[in-house]
């Protein structure tokens, strides 16, 4: 089997090992992002910068989507990996037209993400002609040109995929949303699909919005707060800030994960003193290290312990006037989940009994409850169930819809919610489409697009041959990297809209184009009046967002400008849409948005207020379910989770604590222990032992798959290093995107079509024997 991929970061003489931490930021978080920050960007735009981050009049932070807590703000309202995203996009490193011309395409496309990343911004817009070895600037008309030719040459236009990244403003994915239907295709994937794709689909079906019910003050007064399948220390550091007050306010906390993971543990606020010389704040109560897959099966067995102390003290768990006044489905869920047999709850989450009735216990007792999850819930393939079952344990303890209660899908990208908002689906309903056509006198298509799953398969196959990304990293972050690279050298034509270079501009089509664009960061002056844009986060709430720093090239344009400058090649000077003048004035966007999109009204006035403001959210307002029922529907589904066949692993793909996404920050992953190496795999040590391996070993992952013939299909990744860590017997975990590579494309969930990244059956092969090619 070949090797598949760029050349390895590791130097195996770097890779260190030394035991996790037992806490999430504190003084080595400060230093890091000062460090990172300086090197990058220099003094002068270190101070610049990270005094403007999540400030109001400043700009939001580029890393995740946790809000920014409303009425009162830090000085420094950032946090560690905050500053690293602000440094990798301010970075005053340039990649020029000589980088292109010194390095080839088939050269830099034996380099890592991390290596390419390290570089810096894009400053010209480049093309790779056909047959080429090398990117060569071209003008941006040109450029447009090209673009449109092979679009408007195509048979049709769903022969065309337009993917997008989670941080477009809301003024650049309406536009573009807007473009591509008046192209004519719905081919909109994004990186939702591979994300909170299920937490959508289930909540949209349970309580009739797919978006989280819960604000920042909600989370703050909480009795109780479930966090599953998330690392808030890492992904969603602000977080903890929330999780530090609500424990000051009497909270508990629950992790629920196969790691014990540094920021659930305890917690320094490095903008305390406390946090600098003392303990820090233990934030989690309770930690359920749960096998992987197991959480539906968790909140199954919780739902029937709920039911056991009803029938013990009647009329003191359910809240029955809720489940009568505003839930359909409790009866069959009842004599479904009374049926959970509770060793099986036990066998497949790896838990005790008695943790099961703790943590029942604790959901009695408490009044408000909160349940906060992220990939580790999202990306399995019974994701959709095992999200509906924590949805039940709410609904039927009658906490949705009341202060210090909810369902908290904690989102990814800082603007992936606001891009749905604003019609980046490949299935927006009819009542957003009606709304957009007769405000701009355009026919969308109805016929539901392709999603990042789907899109694959399409450009693998030949039935889309044209790709073009607003923002992301569409190789490194899909599955089945192999696939995935296949797809796109199949296509005809393939456009990245990028602030930096990345994987997905060296595996390219027949011609290849790069548009340098501007970041959140960076100033956007349109016909020479400063522009904002706009974002929604986690939690519904939408803000302005300005940035202040000078461009690294005077050639880079904004998202907003290229959308407009592309639609009006491709759709003509006689097109309804008025794209030049969207282009000059980002409050025209605005406007029509408000006439669009419900929850806009006032767009340009209210997202000028001092913290924005939140759009509507029915059961979180009023208790309103816009379901199929008119009600919040419970839901009953059979229980499914992840069994370890003999002799293999069930292996999750995770970030480090050094990454953003695709993004490579450094090597180190500091809270886990591990240094200087992120070819890793972290397995129990007694399974390292019965696999006939040892701890430190060089091992080739193998995954398997199932075909529908009976054979087995297999996906190799080579020469990782085995370490023993703390996870369940018969789990691993190990880095994204070096394991993409593993995740066959069809291993997705159910309903949401998510690739389920965090339970893939793997065997581990000793590395180094000649023919695996292993180092
Ligand atoms: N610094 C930084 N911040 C980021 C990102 C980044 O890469 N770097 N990425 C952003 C994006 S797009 C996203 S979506 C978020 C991701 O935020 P997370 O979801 O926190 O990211 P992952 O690293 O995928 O971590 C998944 C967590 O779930 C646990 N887990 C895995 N499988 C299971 C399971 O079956 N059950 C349970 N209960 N737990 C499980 C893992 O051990 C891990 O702690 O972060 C965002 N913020
Ligand atoms: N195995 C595995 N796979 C996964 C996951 C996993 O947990 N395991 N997680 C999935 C998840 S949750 C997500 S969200 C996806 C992420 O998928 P993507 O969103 O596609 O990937 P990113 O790495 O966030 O994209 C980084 C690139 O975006 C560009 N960029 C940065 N800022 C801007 C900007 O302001 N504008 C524009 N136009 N471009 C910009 C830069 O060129 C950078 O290289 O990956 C998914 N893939
Ligand atoms: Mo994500």
């Amino acid at each position: 089997m070949t090797r598949h991929g760029p050349e390895s970061d590791i130097d195996e003489a770097d890779l260190e090992v030394t035991s996790p931490a037992t806490y999430a930021a504190g003084v080595p978080a400060v230093l890091v992002s000062l460090e990172r920050a300086y090197e990058q960007m220099g003094v002068t735009r270190t101070v610049r910068t990270l005094t403007r981050l999540n400030q109001r009049h400043g700009f939001d932070c580029p890393g995740c989507a946790w809000p920014e807590t409303p009425g009162h703000r830090k000085p420094a309202e950032f946090c560690e990996n905050g500053a690293k995203a602000v440094a990798e996009e301010a970075t005053l490193r340039t990649v020029t037209p000589e980088f292109f011309a010194r390095h080839s395409v088939e050269e830099l496309s034996t380099k890592t993400d991390y290596w390419l990343g390290q570089q810096g911004r894009i400053t010209h817009p480049m093309v790779l002609r056909e047959g080429a070895s090398h990117y060569e600037p071209i003008g941006w008309d040109d450029a447009f040109d090209l673009i449109a030719g092979q679009l408007t040459a195509l048979d049709s236009p769903d022969e065309a995929v337009f993917y997008t990244s989670g941080r477009t403003s809301n003024e650049a994915a309406f536009l573009y949303q807007l473009m591509i239907r008046s192209f004519g295709t719905n081919n909109m994937p994004d990186c939702s699909n591979m994300c909170h794709e299920s937490s959508g689909t289930a909540l949209t079906d349970t309580i009739g919005i797919g978006k989280g019910s819960v604000s920042v003050p909600d989370v703050e007064q909480a009795d109780l707060i479930l966090i599953a399948g998330q690392n808030p220390g890492t992904n969603h550091p602000r977080m903890l800030s929330t999780l530090e007050k609500a424990k000051a306010n009497g909270a508990r906390i629950i992790a629920i994960n196969p790691l014990p993971e540094a920021g659930l543990r305890r917690f320094k606020d490095p903008q305390k003193i406390s946090g600098v010389v003392g303990q820090g704040v233990e934030i989690a109560d309770e930690f359920l290290q749960i096998r992987l897959g197991g959480d539906m099966a968790l909140f199954q067995g919780l739902g029937r312990l709920l039911l056991e102390a009803e029938d013990a003290a009647p009329g003191t768990v359910l809240d029955r006037t809720f489940l009568d006044t505003h839930c359909a489905g409790f009866e069959d869920y009842e004599t479904h989940i009374r049926e959970v047999d509770l060793d099986t709850v036990v066998e497949a989450t790896g838990l005790t009994l008695a943790q099961l009735r703790a943590t029942a216990a604790d959901l009695i007792a408490s009044e408000r409850t909160v349940i906060c999850w992220a990939m580790g819930l999202t990306q399995h393939t019974h994701a959709v169930a095992t999200i509906s079952e924590a949805v039940n344990v709410l609904l039927a303890r009658g906490m949705i819809g009341k202060p210090g209660a909810g369902v908290c899908p904690v989102r990814g990208h800082s603007n992936v919610q606001g891009d749905r908002t604003m019609g980046i689906w490949e299935k927006m309903p009819e009542s957003f489409l009606a709304a957009l056509d007769s405000e701009f006198d355009i026919t969308s298509p109805r016929t539901h697009g392709f999603d990042t799953v789907e899109s694959i398969r399409a450009m693998r196959d030949g039935r889309a041959s044209v790709f073009v990304a607003m923002g992301g990293n569409f190789v490194s972050a899909t599955p089945d990297t192999a696939a995935t690279e296949a797809a796109l050298r199949n296509c005809a034509l393939t456009v990245q809209v990028s602030t930096k270079p990345n994987r997905s501009h060296v595996v390219h089509g027949t011609t290849a184009l790069i548009l340098p664009t501007l970041g959140r960061t960076d100033l956007d002056v349109q016909d020479g009046e400063k522009q904002s844009v706009s974002v929604e986060d986690s939690m519904s709430m939408v803000h302005l967002s300005r940035g202040r720093l000078r461009p690294v090239s005077e050639h880079l344009r904004s998202e907003v400008d290229i959308v407009c400058s592309l639609a009006r090649t491709l759709l003509g000077p006689d097109h309804p849409v008025p794209w030049e003048r969207f282009r000059e004035n980002y409050d025209r966007i605005r406007d029509a948005i408000s006439r669009v999109v419900p929850g806009f009204d006032d767009y340009n006035t209210r997202v000028r207020q001092p913290d924005g403001f939140p759009l509507p959210h029915p059961p979180r307002d009023s208790r309103e379910f816009r379901t199929d029922t008119g009600r919040a529907n419970f839901t009953v589904s059979e229980l499914e989770w992840v069994r370890t066949p003999p002799g293999r692993l069930i292996l999750q793909t995770m970030r480090s604590h050094d990454q953003y996404n695709t993004t490579i920050y450094g090597l180190d992953d500091r809270y886990r222990g591990v240094k200087g190496g992120r070819r890793v795999v972290l397995a129990n040590a007694e399974d390292i032992v019965e696999l006939g391996f040892r701890a430190g070993d060089l091992v080739d992952v193998v995954s398997e798959w199932p075909r529908a013939d009976g054979t087995v299909e297999e996906r190799r990744v080579e020469a990782f290093r085995l370490l023993a860590y703390s996870t369940p017997k018969g789990n691993a975990a190990a880095y994204y995107p070096e394991t993409n590579p593993l995740v066959p494309l069809d291993h997705v969930a159910k309903k949401s079509n998510t690739p389920a990244s965090k339970a893939i059956t793997v065997r581990l092969e000793a590395a180094g024997a000649p023919e695996s090619g292993g180092r």
